[in-house]
């Protein structure tokens, strides 16, 4: 990203701790990874390895009354919006301190008093929750937006468009994303729709769509603030197509044969943290010695909330009946 724009648009606080949320995910989901591997977590395991920019960039670029309708690959989104890294790691060990007490694991959760609607793990149906929330922001006059993504498989789906028709033809206060990285699964873009340009599809609807390089948290940041201030001045959704690349199998359980070693290692080398820290050593925000020690921050607090959530209880039995219907004061909120 060009860095007289970064420095005219975007404040040197923002900037790191942009820098810092990546660090942060992508340090909690190696942690996770490496439970997994020693059968620690319960139930399956999805990282955002190599995508991190896409969730810590939109999830800076909104306001704290905002929504998000998270999606798999957003764990830097979750934290942003202060699920911290223990109460995520005790979700995956099945903890009771989790955001769902034990009751589902992974990234399968949410908590309405951050902003951060429940899970749904029925691909893209996050897309018209999040419309239904941002039809309700609009009939109760509130200036709030609601941010909900899907990755390219995930627009494929008929929910995806029924969500992206009703916010247009309503001009709802909600942000769009497709994080394409290029494969659903074990399916390549080019073998599950006849287009190259996801955002292709906001044309259809009315919508205003833009191409973003999904590796650079700065243009990340950039488009989802455009859009937000677009949404909230009432002039409708917009599509923001982030491209990048899923740099690990789809779950921890994919060893991912199927995606060619090239493509993998001409991504390597456009990583979004390696991006983020050229572009800090550009502007004079950072150098290697300031790199490490934000890496050794990130580090302390994942293993300080492992040991949370390591001492934490598991869930007793009758708890399985509580908490199960959402109360009067979350569906108000
Ligand atoms: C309706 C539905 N079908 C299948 C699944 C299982 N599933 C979960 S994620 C996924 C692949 C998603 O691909 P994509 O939307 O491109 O996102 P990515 O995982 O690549 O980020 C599948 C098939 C699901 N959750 N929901």
């Amino acid at each position: 990203m060009d860095i007289e724009m970064v420095s005219q648009h975007i404040k040197r606080a923002d900037l790191l701790q942009m820098y810092y949320y990546l660090l942060l995910t992508r340090s909690l989901e190696d942690r996770i990874t490496a439970l997994y591997r020693q059968g620690r977590i319960v139930g399956g395991c999805y990282t955002s390895h190599g995508m991190e920019a896409i969730a810590v960039g939109y999830a800076s670029a909104i306001e704290r009354d905002d929504v998000i309708a998270p999606f798999h690959r957003d764990m830097g989104a979750f934290l942003i919006r202060g699920i911290t890294p223990g109460e995520v790691l005790a979700q995956y060990l099945g903890k009771r301190t989790g955001p769902t007490k034990g009751k589902d694991g992974n990234v399968h959760m949410g908590d309405l008093k951050r902003g951060v609607l429940g899970f749904v793990s029925h691909l893209a149906d996050n897309l018209p929750v999040a419309t239904g929330a941002a039809l309700a922001f609009k009939i109760r006059g509130e200036s709030r937006v609601v941010v909900a993504g899907t990755g390219d498989g995930g627009t494929s789906r008929g929910d995806f468009h029924e969500a992206m028709n009703f916010a247009a033809v309503r001009k709802l206060p909600v942000v769009f994303f497709c994080n394409n990285n290029q494969y659903a699964y074990s399916t390549p873009q080019r073998l599950q729709m006849a287009i190259t340009d996801v955002v292709d599809r906001a044309m259809a609807y009315g919508m205003p769509g833009e191409i973003v390089d999904g590796n650079d948290v700065a243009a990340v940041y950039l488009a989802s603030k455009r859009a937000a201030a677009r949404a909230r001045a009432g002039e409708g959704p917009t599509f923001l197509e982030f491209k990048t690349m899923r740099m690990h199998g789809h779950s921890e359980h994919d060893a991912a044969k199927y995606v060619p070693h090239e493509l993998l290692e001409e991504w390597k080398a456009k990583d979004p943290i390696l991006k983020a820290e050229r572009l800090l050593t550009q502007l004079g925000y950072g150098d290697e010695g300031y790199f490490q020690e934000v890496a050794d921050r990130a580090k302390k607090e994942v293993e300080a909330g492992l040991e949370f959530a390591d001492h934490s209880p598991l869930p007793e039995g009758r708890e399985v009946l509580e908490g199960v219907f959402a109360s009067e004061e979350e569906v108000q909120s």
